[in-house]
């Protein structure tokens, strides 16, 4: 008998077809939203499943799950299991990495140069019809060419992004737990935060949601960046205290920031919407087809190996 597995999302027909051959299927084909009770009744019995960063794998769900021997998540991240908890009950965890970073990285620079250049707030002036006369000071940016880029957390996502700024001509500063092995080959210099945000003028943040990472950037952290600094944040919500960030920018403390990741997502700080100095996108830094096809076939990869009893290709350690 094969065993059962539970796909959350509305996931590309290939992936369920390379799927079906090896599991029963249970796939949220419509992309419905299950409320909670629904996706934990819909778990039960089940002895895999294929999750997204939305879905929480903790403490309780895993009470109902006696079955489940593997949790498949197509994301990078993966602070929305919890492992430690999966681990004590022999359930194995799996991630993608690397196949999202190169176009993760695209996006990064996406976000920064539609911050820097206010590219959405003059979009939004010239369709609301706005725009009668050319002016010298209309919408002045940031430069970002030879300007002082702050990756905070300096991985796979951050070393890329790393990579492309060598053609700004930028200034590169970082912050890690470790010093990045490719260190000298990027031009960037470990500093500590405090250091960091003093100094840049861009602030990009691309590191892991944890417990110990929550709230990295509060009223504090803002209020020692440059007034004409801009905030970029790929990561995930929680990373920023939205709420805080909000007040910084409707008070002009820094110049502006870029959003991909919020704190309740997908409901957004109304106060971070009521800013004009923001740039906000749908958790959207890894899609391209290729990317989100890349991570979707790598989750049932893992699938497929655990069904068929081969080793994962990408565990989470
Ligand atoms: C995902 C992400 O698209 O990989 C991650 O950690 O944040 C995104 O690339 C999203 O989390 C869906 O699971």
């Amino acid at each position: 008998m094969k065993p059962s597995l539970l796909v959350t999302r509305r996931v590309f027909p290939e992936v369920l077809q390379a799927l079906a051959p090896h599991y029963e299927l249970e796939a949220n084909q419509d992309d419905a939203i299950w409320p909670r009770a629904e996706f934990v009744a819909r778990a039960s019995g089940k002895d895999a499943l294929f999750v997204v960063a939305s879905d929480a794998i903790d403490r309780d769900l895993l009470a109902t799950v006696p079955k489940l021997r593997i949790v498949a998540t197509g994301s990078v991240g993966y602070n929305h299991v919890d492992v430690a908890a999966c681990r004590e009950r022999g359930i194995i965890v799996s991630n993608t990495p690397d196949v999202l970073t190169e176009a993760t990285a695209d996006f990064g620079w996406a976000l920064l140069m539609a911050t820097a250049r206010r590219v959405t707030e003059s979009e939004r002036w010239l369709r609301e019809g706005q725009w009668n006369r050319w002016a010298w000071d209309q919408f002045l940016g940031a430069d970002v060419h030879g300007a002082t880029l702050g990756i905070v957390g300096m991985g796979r996502i951050g070393s890329a992004i790393a990579r492309r700024a060598r053609g700004f001509g930028m200034r590169l500063l970082y912050t890690n737990r470790s010093p990045a092995a490719n260190e000298s080959e990027l031009g960037a210099t470990r500093v500590a935060l405090e250091e960091l945000l003093g100094q840049a003028d861009f602030v990009l943040l691309v590191l892991p949601y944890s417990k110990q990472t929550h709230h990295t950037i509060g009223e504090a952290e803002l209020a020692r960046m440059k007034p004409t600094a801009c905030l970029i944040n790929l990561a995930r919500g929680g990373i920023v205290d939205d709420a805080a960030l909000a007040r910084t920018l409707a008070a002009g403390r820094i110049a502006a920031a870029g959003l991909d990741v919020y704190e309740n997502e997908p409901k957004v700080d109304p106060a971070l919407l009521a800013c004009s100095n923001v740039v906000l996108t749908p958790h959207i830094a890894s899609a391209t087809r290729s990317s989100r096809l890349g991570m979707a076939m790598l989750a049932a990869d893992n699938l497929i190996a655990f069904a068929t009893g081969r080793p994962l290709p990408t565990p989470v350690a």
